[in-house]
């Protein structure tokens, strides 16, 4: 099945009033049956809207449908998927910045999933106004519609990744740790807080917030802080530091502006086919419209221009997209011109807007750097293939640190593999041991990324008591003994079209799966159930069925039970599996375990104790854990 924006058609036809109606699977097969009689599903069309419903009941669970402020199962909840800007949020804000319209039903024994590849606004109540069903309102006449059916969760989410893209793989570095501030200037307060972290540890990369702009003209250096930018990037470079610019897509309306000018043509306009100007950053904007190949071309030749002085890589911000308002929600009235001349209403097409801005900008980088990478905070079904994601402006506080993990873990089993958050929290206060918790709950996110707000307090670690400072040292130590783990996960990930990190009732489907949203894990081998109670450094921990190694003591494990951990990291491994941890590659038990190290794949049998051929792995021990 070929899912791919192709602009013009960016999302298929299905009448459901046709007198065939046709629902597409997503194995290949084609219905053109009546729909009401899969699985109790039911369709009906109502005043411009298709509604669907879905029977569930006391046993049934819901996964997916993106990053949302809510606990890892979306049942009895009622969710927006239109992307928006909250002005930060907490548990409970609905809809945030990347909702994605795939959800998961899990019953005893069976698991059905639904994508509706739609980017507008649609509605989902998993059981609130009817006790039974999940009912699913799209704002169109016309959705494409993708029914999935498997045994189990994996399943499905597995078959929704391969149809909505091959996660791109990111470059190391950007997985290693990283740091960021709203905003780090000039250029000398810039290197001298880089030097200051290398002193005490490990950074890969430094991301510039708004603030090196000149007047927040996108592509241009503020030239009393940077200079022409080819110093600070030098010396970055030379620190061992790479360097991510923020680009947001408002381009400020100025005739003495080069890219203002360049532009001309492919902006967004008003439905009386004037320029649409809203206020953002640089004051009156103007905004791309990336869904015409002049408005994706103008695009891709600025980002091009600018990486070429050896910028590393792209953060987009405020792409969902948003503006300075109250409700900071861009004129849904406003139009778009399509590849095919077609005009569309931004409310209807909203959600992929990111998403075709990722694709620009990762065509441009794949031209022009080795190897490309993109952060971006809003998105649509299938930003794997070209970016990163964040979960945007958190506000810093315990809860956060847990609620993260549903949300760093459900949007990755919706598809966005490379996610993280911000470590610390966004807005509000963080003590130096809630930082620390923040570092210790992502050790095992593919990103590791420090990040906080303007006026928040500062959260650089060389500036913390000696007591946090030890613990997120510690914690940044063993993201780098398990670095190559991580690597390996997000290689497998993209070949394979899975979830590096996930939650457990991706594999796990019994109760105290769904329960335990403050564990996850990495790959199907290792489960890391994180310290991250306030004043506490004890925890409870549930270990799912089979057979697991305690990591640190080697303890055997009979799995379907809850143990007690007092470890600072409390990690768990499934006989069968490997770990590559600090240069070691232990493999646990018998059977055929799949590596990707030194930039290849390797595969490495044991059987009775005994690797077979005595096989070996350059620069790596080889340990069998009995
Ligand atoms: O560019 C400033 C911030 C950025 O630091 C943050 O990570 C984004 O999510 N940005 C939002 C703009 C608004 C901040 C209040």
């Amino acid at each position: 099945m070929d899912f791919e924006f192709k602009s013009g058609e960016y999302y298929k036809i299905v009448n459901i009033n046709s007198p065939e109606p046709v629902i597409e699977f997503a194995n290949g097969t084609e219905s053109a049956g009546n729909p009401s009689d899969i699985e109790g599903i039911s369709f009906e069309q109502d005043d411009g809207r298709i509604i669907v419903h879905m029977p569930i009941n006391i046993d049934s669970h819901i996964l997916g449908l993106g990053e949302r402020a809510y606990r890892i199962d979306r049942k009895r909840l009622k969710l927006s998927s239109l992307n928006s800007d909250p002005g930060g949020y907490e548990r409970g804000r609905d809809p945030i910045y990347f909702p994605v319209p795939f959800l998961v039903k899990k019953d005893p024994k069976s698991a059905i999933g639904i994508f509706i590849n739609f980017p507008g606004e649609i509605r989902f109540d998993t059981g609130v106004e009817n006790y039974d069903r999940i009912r699913i309102e799209i704002f169109s006449q016309r959705a494409q519609i993708f029914l999935f059916y498997g045994k189990n969760v994996r399943e499905i989410v597995d078959s929704f990744i391969r149809l909505s893209g091959r996660p791109f793989m990111p470059p190391k570095w950007a997985i290693g740790h990283t740091i960021s501030r709203y905003s780090y200037y000039p250029e000398n307060e810039a290197l001298n807080i880089a030097k200051r972290y290398r002193e005490i540890t490990r950074v890969d990369a430094m991301y510039m917030d708004i603030h090196h702009m000149d007047g927040y003209r996108l592509f241009k250096w503020d030239r009393e802080r940077f200079g022409d930018g080819s110093e600070f990037l030098k010396k970055m470079h030379g620190l061992g530091i790479r360097v991510i610019t923020i680009v947001d897509p408002s381009i400020k309306a100025d005739q003495n502006y080069d890219v203002f000018l360049r532009g001309m043509g492919s902006y967004v306009s008003k439905s009386n086919g004037d320029i649409y100007f809203a206020n953002m950053w640089p004051g009156n904007s103007v905004f791309p419209d990336f869904f015409n190949r002049a408005g994706r071309e103008f695009w891709k030749s600025e980002i091009k221009q600018w990486v070429k002085q050896g910028i590393d890589g792209i953060w987009l911000d405020m792409n969902e997209p948003t503006i300075l308002t109250d409700d900071h929600m861009f004129d849904l009235d406003s139009v778009h011109v399509l590849d095919n001349g077609k005009k569309e209403k931004h409310r209807n097409v909203r959600n992929a807007y990111p998403y075709l801005e990722a694709m620009a900008t990762f065509e441009a980088l794949s031209e022009n750097v080795k190897e490309p990478f993109i952060l971006t905070r809003s998105g649509f079904a299938g930003i794997q293939k070209y970016a990163a994601v964040w979960t945007g402006d958190t506000k810093s506080s315990w809860d956060d640190v847990h609620l993260q993990i549903s949300m760093v873990t459900s949007l990755s089993i919706s598809g966005a593999t490379v996610v993280g958050c911000d470590l610390g929290g966004f807005f509000g206060e963080s003590s130096p041991d809630l930082i620390a918790a923040y570092y210790r709950m992502a050790l095992m996110f593919p990103l590791y990324r420090n990040h906080k707000t303007i006026d928040g307090n500062d959260q650089e670690i060389f500036l913390l008591p000696d007591i946090s400072k030890k613990s997120i040292l510690r914690s940044i130590e063993m993201r780098y003994r398990f670095l190559d783990q991580i690597y390996s996960n997000l290689y497998f990930s993209s070949r394979e079209c899975r979830p590096a990190i996930f939650p457990l009732p991706y594999l796990y489907d019994n109760p105290e799966a769904f329960y335990s949203d403050d564990e996850y894990m990495l790959g199907e081998g290792i489960l890391y159930a994180p310290q991250i109670r306030e004043g506490s450094r004890t925890r409870e921990v549930y270990i799912p069925e089979g057979l697991w190694h305690d990591f640190w003591t080697g303890t055997k494990i009979d799995g379907d039970t809850y143990l007690e951990s007092s470890e600072e990291y409390p990690i768990f491994i499934k006989n069968g599996s490997s770990v590559i941890y600090d240069g070691t590659i232990r493999l646990y038990g018998d059977g055929v375990f799949k590596i990707f190290v030194n930039s290849s794949e390797h595969v490495l049998e044991v059987s009775g104790g005994k690797i077979k051929n005595g096989a070996k792995i350059d620069g790596y021990r080889i340990e069998v854990v009995g």
